[in-house]
C-alpha cells in the first residue's frame, strides 16, 4: 500500500508536513490534529482546537471576549505582586539614560535573555496563550523595552497603530500584538495607555487629524497587563501624581513576519540556553526554517513542514 493511500481523509491537509516531519512527528501531533480540525481555514480570533482548554483554565474567555470586541484588554492576575516588584526592579536597573529634564520617561531596551523576571514574564502562560489567539502559533519574540514614566504636565501625545511597518489595510490575521505589563498597576491619572475605540476596525494607520482623537485610558491593577493587537490606535498616557509608572512594553508577532528586536543570539549562547524557559525556544525562531538553505542544500524540509503547521494556527 502506498504512504498516501495510508492517509485517510481527515489527514488530507497534514498529510504532506506529516512527512517532512518524520520523527518529529509526535512532538507536534497535538498542532497536526488541531490543523485537521480546522481544515487549515482557522479564521482571525478563531480558538484553535489544542489550546481551547488552556485558555478555559487560564480563565482568559472573558478578557478575550472583550479583546474580539474592541481589539484591546486588560488581563487580570497574570502574575503575583513579587514578580511584578522584581521586574520593576529589573527594568529601573537596566534603564540607561538619566530621566532628562521636562522629558518625563527613561528606558530600558532590548531586554530579553537579559534578566530572569524580564524572562519568566515574557514566558508567562497566560501571556503566551493569549498572544497565540492573536498573533498564531509560532509566534516571534519582537521587542522588549522598559519604560519609567514621571510626573509631568505635557499634553498626550498622539496616537498609532503598532503594525507600523506594515501597509494598510492590515491583514485579518493580525500580526502584532503588545502587552504592556505595568508593575506598579496602572490608572488614568498615573499615566494608563489610552486607546481609541472603535479604531481597530479601521485597519489602517491614524491620519494625522485622527492621531489626535478621544481615548480612553486601559486601567490595569497590579499583576494584570494591558493588552491591544497591532491595528488599534492608542498613545501613552500622561503621569499626573508623584511615584513612577514601570512598564515593560512586551510586543509578539506573527510567525512570517520580521520582529523588531533580533534576539537570535541568544540561541547560540548554550549556558543561556541551558537555563532558559521551554518556551524561549519557540520566541527565538530555533526552528523557523528562514535561512536555512545553503550552497548545495535547500532549506531544512523538517523546519518549512513545522511552518506549514503551526502557521495554519
Ligand atoms: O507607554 C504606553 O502606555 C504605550 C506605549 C506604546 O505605544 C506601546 O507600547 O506600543
Ligand atoms: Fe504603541
Amino acid at each position: 500500500m502506498s504512504e498516501a493511500v495510508e492517509v485517510t481523509d481527515e489527514k488530507q491537509f497534514t498529510e504532506r508536513a506529516r512527512r517532512f516531519l518524520e520523527e518529529q512527528g509526535e512532538r507536534l501531533k497535538p498542532l497536526l490534529d488541531s490543523v485537521e480540525k480546522s481544515k487549515g481555514l482557522l479564521g482571525p480570533l478563531d480558538v484553535a482546537d489544542h489550546l481551547q482548554a488552556r485558555i478555559d483554565e487560564l480563565g482568559l474567555a472573558e478578557p478575550l471576549a472583550h479583546f474580539r470586541e474592541h481589539g484591546y484588554a486588560a488581563i487580570e492576575d497574570v502574575a503575583p505582586p513579587e514578580e511584578m516588584d522584581e521586574l520593576r526592579e529589573a527594568i529601573h536597573g537596566l534603564a540607561e539614560a538619566p530621566a532628562i529634564p521636562g522629558v518625563g520617561m527613561r528606558s530600558a531596551p532590548y531586554l530579553l535573555g537579559r534578566h530572569p523576571a524580564v524572562d519568566r514574564i515574557a514566558t508567562n502562560p497566560k501571556i503566551l496563550a493569549f498572544a497565540e489567539v492573536s498573533v498564531g502559533n509560532g509566534l516571534r519574540a519582537s521587542q522588549f523595552a522598559g519604560s519609567i514614566m514621571f510626573k509631568s504636565d505635557a499634553d498626550l501625545p498622539g496616537v498609532h497603530a503598532d503594525q507600523n511597518w506594515l501597509p494598510a489595510p492590515f491583514p485579518e490575521h493580525n500580526c502584532v500584538i503588545t502587552f504592556c505589563i505595568p508593575c506598579e498597576g496602572m490608572t488614568s491619572a498615573g499615566g494608563a495607555t489610552r486607546v481609541v475605540p472603535g479604531s481597530g476596525a479601521k485597519r489602517r494607520h491614524p491620519t494625522p487629524e485622527e492621531a489626535q482623537s478621544e481615548t480612553v485610558p486601559i486601567e490595569v491593577k497590579k499583576g494584570g497587563v494591558a493588552v491591544w493587537n497591532g491595528s488599534v490606535w492608542h498613545g501613552s498616557g500622561v503621569r499626573r501624581v508623584d511615584g513612577t509608572r514601570t512598564v515593560l512594553h512586551a510586543t509578539y508577532q506573527r510567525l512570517y513576519t520580521q520582529p523588531i528586536d533580533d534576539y537570535t543570539y541568544l540561541l547560540e549562547d548554550e549556558e543561556y540556553m541551558a537555563s532558559a524557559p521551554e518556551a524561549m525556544r519557540g520566541l527565538l525562531g530555533e526552528n523557523l526554517f528562514f535561512g536555512t538553505a545553503k550552497p548545495g542544500s535547500m532549506v531544512d524540509m523538517r523546519k518549512f513542514g513545522e511552518a506549514t503547521i503551526r502557521s495554519k494556527l
